[in-house]
């Protein structure tokens, strides 16, 4: 459309321009219309050769972030505790002097493991923090590093670590042109796809459809999605190992498994899954035993097919068989690497085949309370409570100061209201945000960065995930104030001071930049972006200039066994780390049966659910998105309320064995029997939090419910199938 544009628009700008949603994974273009500089209409941008002019709620609300004037623009200093504090504004160099003074005061003292670090969901959604984030993670040098990585996709990274060699080689659904797509634990027309970046789902899916293709659904909750399936069934929560190996069980027995030349292990599976029957997996899924068997048939015989797991499968105490199961289910039947199946994106910066990123690794350090493995560099974030609070062994040290980035584990990790006391235990704390929530309300100093539409964005991260080979680059549409900073110029000019005082790590970042003779720390991400791309020669930086809506590269074509990270490019079907947790499966089982002959406590399963118009915690401060019907509800079977003697919209208490909650109770024949579902993100309001209307929003938080203990293989939190009870207030 002929929109060339290379930096901010000039103040007063009348007229439209192309932006960039990084909200969530399906990262839509947009067209933003502006009258006198301010954006007065978005829509989706037609021209898009991935999002094709899709645009949700939350796009719509992008500036809505801009123009906030919750948002902080400036650092910050708190004065005073919980409600009574205030905040003071701060030169940024006084605040980064202090910043780096304190950690580097904590590092020196009680040694660099004392500062820990956690990493939120919008860090994978900005060029600068992958181009520049890990100069400042590595300045750090701790080991207790946490994200959002483990109360979400650890599971698929542990997998695809284990199977195809490298983290982040994760195959998608090839959604335009599949026949066949089995979602399992996901809701697309909600999420708009993860770790399938798929903008305009329900299109796609409509799509789908027209060419005579089907959707099946696996979910405890007739969701958006499995109302707009062809087929839906409930499955009871975190027992979807079961139903998952019995389908491979039925390939294996039925001479259904076609897998290519470069597998192996298939004689040793067979063995592995022989107790998992379709009978076994309803008696513990609930999934009726044919059902299971015409699902692996289908898999097996439809002209191209999907098998997609998605968080309600991550997230749960068998989250990697889940997702090695997924993985299974797609190689045995032929479909892995074939249009139609499931395939690797070909993104134009290739993070995986460039080691831009590592591979992974298992165990290198360990968890200092609960001894448990790091896996990628991180620490399972379940842990982050105990390591701040718990003395543990003489000689090792916990958590005395934290850097937290783009993130709000008060309100997203297991347990938060445990991990909202310990947060006011620290000797320092410093969040890289723009607002003060739930967790930032601890820090001593924020420092805010600008936000989407202040700064230039390429999805480094998500074009190797998504459903067609496409290229965007998009310059930023507003220029900055004198008094802000970009967030790679705030981990540049950390990760500098912090070296000044504690010394040099010579990090990966570096090494990178001088293999393409950039050695500046302050070379701007579009600099290293246009260095990447030159290694990729799929498209240049001059392209992407001129074609702000993005570049197509093509539908995504089968690549292996080239692509294949693994020693001699094959796959092993049966890893020893996931073949090894089948024993933890069956251990589970057992102890099950036995706890059911002690009789009904009236236990029920919680789970979570996004919506349409939130986004994890953080976009609840615009009306545009907060006001009408209240979603908070507590969802829960007729039957259930019925059997409680409870009433369609009084208030409840919901009990863990962690914490328990107060929330207005909904009934609806949407969630299975057994089942309750509360969305998580909600909970705000806490004394000093400053968000305007997320202080008015009604709901609870859902980790105040959900366990720190139980976990995955990966580390991975469990977050769906926590057992509760529920009674009247
Ligand atoms: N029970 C339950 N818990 C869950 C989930 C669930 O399904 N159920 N889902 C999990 C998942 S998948 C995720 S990803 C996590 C998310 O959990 P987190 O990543 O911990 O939290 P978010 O709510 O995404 O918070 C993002 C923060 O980043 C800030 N922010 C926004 N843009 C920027 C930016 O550009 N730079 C910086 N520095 N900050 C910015 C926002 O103000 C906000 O404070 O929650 C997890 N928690
Ligand atoms: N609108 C919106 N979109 C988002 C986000 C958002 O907050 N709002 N967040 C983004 C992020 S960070 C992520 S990670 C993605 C997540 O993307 P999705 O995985 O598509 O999103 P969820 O809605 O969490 O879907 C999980 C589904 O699993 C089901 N489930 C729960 N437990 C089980 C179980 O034991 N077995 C099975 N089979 N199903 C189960 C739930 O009912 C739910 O429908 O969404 C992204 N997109
Ligand atoms: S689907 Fe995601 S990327 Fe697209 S407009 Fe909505 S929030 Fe933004
Ligand atoms: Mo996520």
């Amino acid at each position: 459309m002929g929109l060339i544009a290379r930096g901010p628009l000039p103040p007063g700008y009348t007229g439209t321009r192309l932006a960039a949603c990084n909200l969530c994974e399906a990262i839509c273009g947009l067209e933003l219309t502006l009258t006198d500089g301010e954006v007065t209409g978005v829509r989706g941008n037609p021209d898009d050769p991935l999002s094709r002019g899709h645009v949700c709620p939350k796009g719509v609300a992008i500036a809505d972030v801009y123009t906030d004037p919750d948002r902080l623009t400036r650092p910050v200093r708190r004065v005073g505790e919980g409600a009574e504090a205030t905040w003071e504004e701060m030169e940024w160099d006084d605040a980064l002097d202090l910043v780096a003074d304190r950690l580097a005061d904590v590092a020196r003292e009680h040694g660099r493991d004392a500062v820990g670090l956690y990493l939120g969901n919008p860090t994978a959604h900005s060029l600068g923090s992958a181009t520049h984030g890990t100069a400042l993670w590595r300045a750090l040098r701790t080991k207790n590093r946490f994200s959002a990585s483990s109360v979400d996709q650890f599971p698929h990274q542990y997998v695809a670590w284990q199977m195809f060699g490298h983290q982040l080689l994760i195959p998608v659904p090839d959604l335009d042109r599949t026949s066949y797509l089995l979602v399992v634990g996901g809701n697309p027309m909600a999420s708009n796809g993860s770790l399938m970046t798929a903008p305009a789902f329900p299109q796609r899916l409509r799509d789908l459809r027209a060419r005579g293709g089907r959707m099946v659904v696996l979910d405890p909750r007739r969701t958006e999605t499995a109302a707009a399936a062809d087929e839906h069934h409930f499955v009871r929560p975190g027992t979807d190992a079961w139903l998952l190996l019995a389908m491979v069980r039925v390939l294996l027995a039925e001479g259904l498994a076609t897998p290519a030349a470069y597998v192996d292990g298939v004689e040793r599976l067979r063995e592995l899954v022989e107790p998992f029957t379709p009978q076994l997996a309803e008696r513990v899924s609930g999934v009726p035993a044919d059902v299971v068997e015409r699902l692996a048939r289908e898999v097996a015989t439809a002209d191209g097919a999907a098998v997609y797991g998605r968080l309600g499968v991550s997230t749960q105490e068998f989250g990697s068989i889940c997702q090695w199961a997924v993985q299974l289910l797609n190689i045995l039947t032929g479909n892995l690497d074939r249009e139609g199946g499931t395939l690797f994106p070909e993104p134009a910066v290739d993070v995986v085949g460039r080691r831009v990123i590592g591979p992974g690794h298992l165990g290198k350090w360990r968890s200092r309370v609960r001894d448990l493995p790091e896996f990628a560099g991180e620490l399972p974030v379940s842990v982050l409570r105990e390591e701040i609070e718990e003395a543990g062994d003489p000689g090792t040290g916990r958590i005395r100061a934290l850097v937290t980035n783009a993130g709000n584990p008060v309100l997203s990790t297991p347990d938060g209201a445990r991990l909202d006391e310990a947060l006011t235990t620290l000797d320092f704390m410093v969040s890289i945000d723009i607002y003060v929530n739930e967790t930032t309300r601890h820090a001593d100093v924020i420092l805010p960065p600008t936000t989407a539409l202040e700064r230039d964005q390429y999805d480094l991260v998500f074009h190797n995930l998504a459903v067609r080979n496409t290229a965007r680059y998009t310059p930023p549409v507003f220029g900055i104030g004198k008094h802000q900073r970009h967030d790679w110029q705030i981990y540049g000019a950390l990760a500098a001071r912090l070296a000044e005082r504690l010394g040099r790590p010579a990090g990966r970042r570096e090494k990178l930049l001088g293999r393409l003779g950039l050695t500046r720390l302050t070379a701007s991400p579009a600099a290293l972006l246009t260095g990447l791309l030159l290694t990729g020669r799929r498209t240049t930086m001059l392209q992407l200039r001129a074609h702000p809506e993005g570049v197509d590269l093509g539908p995504l074509r089968p690549t292996l066994p080239g692509r294949l990270q693994t020693p001699g490019k094959r796959i092993d079907l049966v890893p020893e780390l996931l073949v090894a947790d089948l024993d933890r499966l069956h251990a589970w089982l057992a102890a099950r049966d036995d706890a059911a002959g002690s009789g009904p406590d009236g236990g029920l399963l919680l789970i979570g659910r996004r919506h349409q118009r939130d986004n994890n915690s953080w976009m609840h401060n615009t009306t545009r998105l907060t006001r009408g019907r209240a979603r908070h509800h507590l969802l829960m079977h007729p039957d259930d309320l019925a059997a409680r003697g409870l009433a369609d919209g009084s208030r409840v208490a919901v009990t863990s064995r962690v914490g328990r909650v107060e929330v207005e109770v909904s009934a609806t024949p949407d969630v299975m029997p057994g089942v309750v579902s509360l969305p998580h993100g909600y909970g705000h309001g806490r004394p000093g939090s400053r968000m305007r209307h997320a202080d008015e929003l009604p709901g609870v938080s859902i980790n105040d419910l959900t366990d720190p203990g139980p976990l995955d293989v990966s580390g991975n939190a469990v977050l769906n199938g926590v057992p509760v009870t529920v009674a009247a207030v």
